[in-house]
């Protein structure tokens, strides 16, 4: 009988020393977060354009992640963004559960208010700080009342002009007002991950401007505290691979906003740019996975979507989203890493690259078919959506 692709292609990679089945039951393990906010309108601060069938409330969010997980395979959940999703939670969390779909992380928004004009958890103002601490709590309650055990805490904090502030004094408010919502993140079994950002909408500093200040906080906080690495909020060049491995040491990195960055926020397709970043990024996940001490730290890492999409269609977009994780995901399960040590110990340096790339380089379309046959998936995935009712129907919404 003639061998199918796959079967070459595994044999291929058990010569190279890689368990195959071994990366088929990893990838079982891949939770996808979908970010609700990913299939809505949505667009820049200059404009959002509008495309038929957009989203316009939780449960149409919800219907469309489900259509994502349907075609991508196993394993997903919805990430829910308050007040963007306000509803009747009950509702939500019964109509997400009878999907047989879970809820993501919990993602908070302090920043479509006049009042936080300067600011929300370090506002120099006593008020509104309180405000803030208020909306987290509230974010926690709704996070306990849908069954999300984390939360992702992003504050827009931050001056734009030297002198507005003083550092300080804003980093004394900063923690004490984390500290609250992390006392009742903790009281209500909520994870609380912290997301810094290089910039914006603050231009001059930012009070959570980076992993090392993120840290700083979870630290302060307690180990329920842990740090979110959203890929688009770091200077160019910056290797994220390398903060994703001391994160994971320090038992720091919570979650993961994917995306690819070419104007700094939610904006692009993750690995659509910048494929190879992506895969050293997942790489460091594996690795963790691979070590006995790190196991677990890793294995908790949330791996969320942050996106939005202003020009590209919404569902379609998002499917390839979740493919191009899965993609750098198995690649990375395909480094032979008692290799690539040896290789690295020795100094080999373009031995200890070409073992790296040896894995990026394989085409994994083969082995995700494989592995979405086994849990009942036939075909392509974005072929399958765009052939499917569900895509007709979506446009006639409304
Ligand atoms: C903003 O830059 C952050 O990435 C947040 O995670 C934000 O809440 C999310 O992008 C939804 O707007
Ligand atoms: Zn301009
Ligand atoms: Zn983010
Ligand atoms: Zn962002």
């Amino acid at each position: 009988m003639d061998r199918t692709g796959f079967e070459i292609l595994a044999e291929k990679l058990e010569k190279n020393g890689i368990d195959v089945e071994w990366v088929l039951r990893e990838l079982d393990q891949l939770l996808v977060e979908v970010p609700s906010w990913g299939f809505s309108k949505s667009g820049t601060r200059f404009f959002s354009f509008e495309q038929k069938g957009d989203a316009r409330d939780f449960f149409e969010r919800v219907d469309d992640c489900e259509q994502v997980l349907k075609y991508t395979g196993k394993g997903g959940q919805i990430c829910m963004h308050i007040p963007w999703d306000q509803c009747d939670y009950k509702a939500a969390r019964e109509y997400v559960e009878e999907k047989g779909m879970t809820f993501g992380t919990l993602n908070t928004n302090m920043f479509q208010d006049n009042d936080f004009r300067l600011g929300t958890l370090a506002n120099s103002d006593k008020k509104i700080r309180k405000k803030t601490v208020d909306t987290l709590n509230h974010c926690i309650d709704v996070a306990h009342t849908v069954g999300a055990k984390s939360l992702n805490v992003w504050t827009i904090d931050g001056s734009d002009i030297p002198g507005q502030n003083d550092y300080r004094m804003r980093r004394k408010w900063m923690l004490e007002s984390l500290k609250e919502g992390y006392d009742h993140a903790v009281s209500c079994g909520v994870q609380y991950n912290i997301e810094y950002k290089l910039f914006e909408p603050s231009s001059y500093h930012m009070d959570i401007p980076d992993w090392g200040t993120a840290l700083y906080y979870a630290s302060r906080l307690g180990e329920q505290a842990k740090v979110t690495v959203d890929l688009g909020h770091h200077a160019f060049g910056v290797n994220v691979a390398q903060i994703v491995s001391l994160l994971i040491d320090e038992q720091r990195l919570g979650a993961f906003h994917l995306n690819d960055n070419v104007c700094a926020d939610d904006d692009l397709i993750p690995g659509t740019i910048n494929p190879l970043r992506l895969f050293a990024i997942e790489n460091e996940i594996v690795a963790g996975i691979c070590e006995k001490e790190t196991e677990s730290s890793a294995r908790s890492v949330l791996q969320g979507l942050d996106i939005s999409f202003y020009i590209e269609p919404k569902v379609e977009a998002m499917i390839l989203s979740v493919v191009n994780l899965q993609t750098a995901y198995a690649k990375a399960l395909l480094v032979n890493r008692k290799k690539l040590q040896q290789l690295q110990l020795d100094n080999d340096i373009l031995g200890a690259n070409q073992c790296l790339m040896q894995a990026y380089h394989t085409d994994v379309s083969l082995l995700l078919e494989e592995w979405r046959n086994r849990h009942g998936i036939q075909g392509d995935p974005y072929t399958n959506y765009i052939h499917s009712e569900y895509f007709a129907d979506r446009k006639k919404r409304g």
